[in-house]
Parts: structure tokens; sequence; C-alpha cells
């Protein structure tokens, strides 16, 4: 029988090769894939248990709190306090950054993360991820204050996924390749499924929510003009799942392009810069594809908040080029 490579074999190798002395990276991404097989044992029968439905509260997005949202949060907390790996945790769902004052000293990163995107897709069984980043620990400044991650996406030193849907898939990269990992349920163990991923150059499907698109610049909708109607130039499919975490990785895996820009009731669109954007925009570029707020590299951008958001075009770099070259309008200045 092939010798199937777990995560843990995996990451030992990736992080010895791309980040030597990054051992903590594999032990905080060991971690992390036993967080998400916790919530992913919550999420199997969430509209049995004690976590279906919502919390009662709303977050700082101003979003409605999914008991699972909470859960979610609470897992990761449990997973890292003590345990001598992360100085930091920024998180959609808390406000504040988390300083986890007795392993700063020892800890030399910090994690940014979703812990449960797309939740509102929870109600009726639709996929939802966990997304994470991994940026060093930024020696000279203060730790536990925001900031400490007001750095550019270039510095983080790993980023991954895992998308719960019929499947349980994780992926991550550490500088190098980027690559997924199925979840044997009956083993408990992430095997590798998808070794070295590559995005397509180009791909035949866009993805976005064209209930917003006239609040868009115009060169969006010519986009999906031309790519709309038989006869024209390539046609696309339009796919739309509601969970980022879901739809990129569709993106990845077969090319095509995700967008969510801004419009004039929110210039910097819907979706975060630190534990969405950037991450997705690590993996996309390590794969051989783009991202980019229309116009800058989401990489390039340093946040001046926690919560800041950003337009995102995510996918094959000839989509993401094609419709840069379509745009008219620079994106917006504050990232708010
Ligand atoms: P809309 C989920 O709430 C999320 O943050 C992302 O996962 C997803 O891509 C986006 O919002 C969907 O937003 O406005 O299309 O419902």
């Amino acid at each position: 029988m092939d010798h199937r490579l777990t995560l843990t074999q995996h990451l030992l190798r990736e992080v010895e090769e791309h980040r030597p002395g990054g051992g903590p990276i594999a032990a905080i991404l060991a971690e992390i894939a036993t967080a998400c097989k916790e919530i992913r044992a919550e999420l199997a029968e969430v509209g049995l248990g004690r976590l279906a439905g919502m919390k009662g509260d709303v977050n700082v997005q101003g979003e409605e709190v999914h008991k699972l949202d909470w859960f979610a949060n609470e897992v990761f907390r449990e997973h890292f306090a003590g345990s001598g790996l992360l100085c930091t945790l920024v998180s959609e769902e808390m406000e504040q950054i988390f300083h986890l004052d007795d392993d700063c000293p020892r800890a030399q990163y910090t994690l940014c993360y979703d812990p449960m995107d797309g939740s509102s897709n929870l109600d009726v069984d639709g996929a939802v991820g966990t997304i994470f980043a991994i940026r060093r620990k930024v020696e000279g400044r203060a730790h536990g204050r925001p900031e400490e991650v007001f750095e550019p996406g270039t510095e983080q030193v790993a980023a991954g996924y895992v998308l719960y849907g019929p499947q349980c898939i994780l992926v991550y990269g550490v500088g190098g390749d980027v690559h997924g990992f199925t979840l044997d349920t009956a083993v408990g163990e992430f095997f590798l499924s998808h070794p070295q991923i590559r995005m397509p150059e180009r791909g035949r499907e866009y993805s976005a929510n064209l209930s917003r698109l006239d609040g868009w610049d115009p060169g969006f909708r010519r986009f999906v003009d031309r790519h709309s109607q038989q006869g024209r130039e390539t046609t696309y499919s339009l796919r739309y799942i509601g969970a980022l975490v879901a739809d990129f990785h569709r993106v990845l895996l077969r090319g095509g392009v995700f967008f969510y820009p801004g419009d004039p009731q929110n210039p910097s669109g819907k979706l975060r810069l630190l534990y969405e954007a950037a991450p997705l925009a690590f993996l996309a570029e390590a794969a051989g594809g783009a991202a980019t707020d229309g116009r800058r590299r989401i990489l390039e951008l340093v946040p001046d908040g926690l919560h800041v958001r950003t337009p995102l075009v995510i996918g094959s770099r000839h989509e993401v080029d094609a419709i840069e070259g379509l745009l008219t309008e620079t994106p917006a200045a504050s990232m708010g």
C-alpha cells in the first residue's frame, strides 16, 4: 500500500526547507489542524446540538454572531493559550487584539485568523471555512498592541485555510508550494491529497455577488458582459457559494477569478485584509495566481487597523490582469 503522507510529516519537511529554524511554525500549523478537527466535529451535527442558531451578539463587523462563530474562536484560544507558540491572536471574532501574556516572552509568532468564515451558510448546510496566517512577532514593537500586525502581507510566514464541505480539506503554504490535505475521518488524520497545487493560467468561471454590480467600478460590468454572452469573448460560468474559502478553493484548483469590489456605501468592500484577503493572497501567489484590490497587490497593503477591509480580486493571473485593464478608478485610498 502506498505510504500516505500525514500533515505532520509534510509540515516538518516543508518548514525545514522553506523556513529553516521555524520549528514552531510547524507546531502552530499542526495545532491549527487539531483545532479545526474539533470545529469540524461540532459542524457535523450543528443542527442537532447546543451550537445551533445565533448567539444573540453582534461582532465588531456588525454581523450577527452564530454560536459556532463564537465556539470556533474559543477553540483557537484554548488551543494556543499556554502553548508557548503564539504571542498574539487577531481574530474576526475579537474586536481587540488578544495578547497571550504568559506565552509572549517565549513565542515568536502572531496568528491572524477567521475561525468560521461564511457562517451564514451554516443554517442551510452550506460550505464554511477557517482562514489563518502566521506572522513573525515584530521585535521592538509593543506586543499585544494592534500596530504589532501593521505590516504588509509579504511579512506572513505561513497561511492556509480549512474548507468544511463534503470533505474536510486543509490547504497551506510556508513560502514554497501550496499543498492540500484531506481528513480521513476514520483515522482522524489529514493526509496529503493535493501536492504542489498550481492555479491554472486562466479559467472558465468567475465568482461574485452580482446583486451589487451597479455599485461597482464599471470595469467589473464590462468584464461580466464580455464573458457572459455567447459569441463574444470566452464565455465564463458564474459560480458563487457565498463563503470566501469555498469560492477561493474552487478558483485555486480550476482557475478563473473571484472578486468582491468596493461600492459607494462600502468603498473598501466587505472582506478583511488581515485574516481573509492577505492569507488567501499569499496562497494565490504561491500557486502562480494573483491577488489585488483592483490595482494594488494585496500582499503590499499595510493595514492601519485590525479589521480593515479591502476590495479583492483574486485568481488566475490572466483574469486578474484583464479586470485591472478594464477598471476606471483607483481603489479606495483608505481601508476603512
Ligand atoms: P455577500 C461571509 O460572510 C463573507 O465574509 C465571505 O466568506 C464571503 O465571500 C462574503 O462574506 C459574502 O458576502 O455580500 O455576497 O453575502
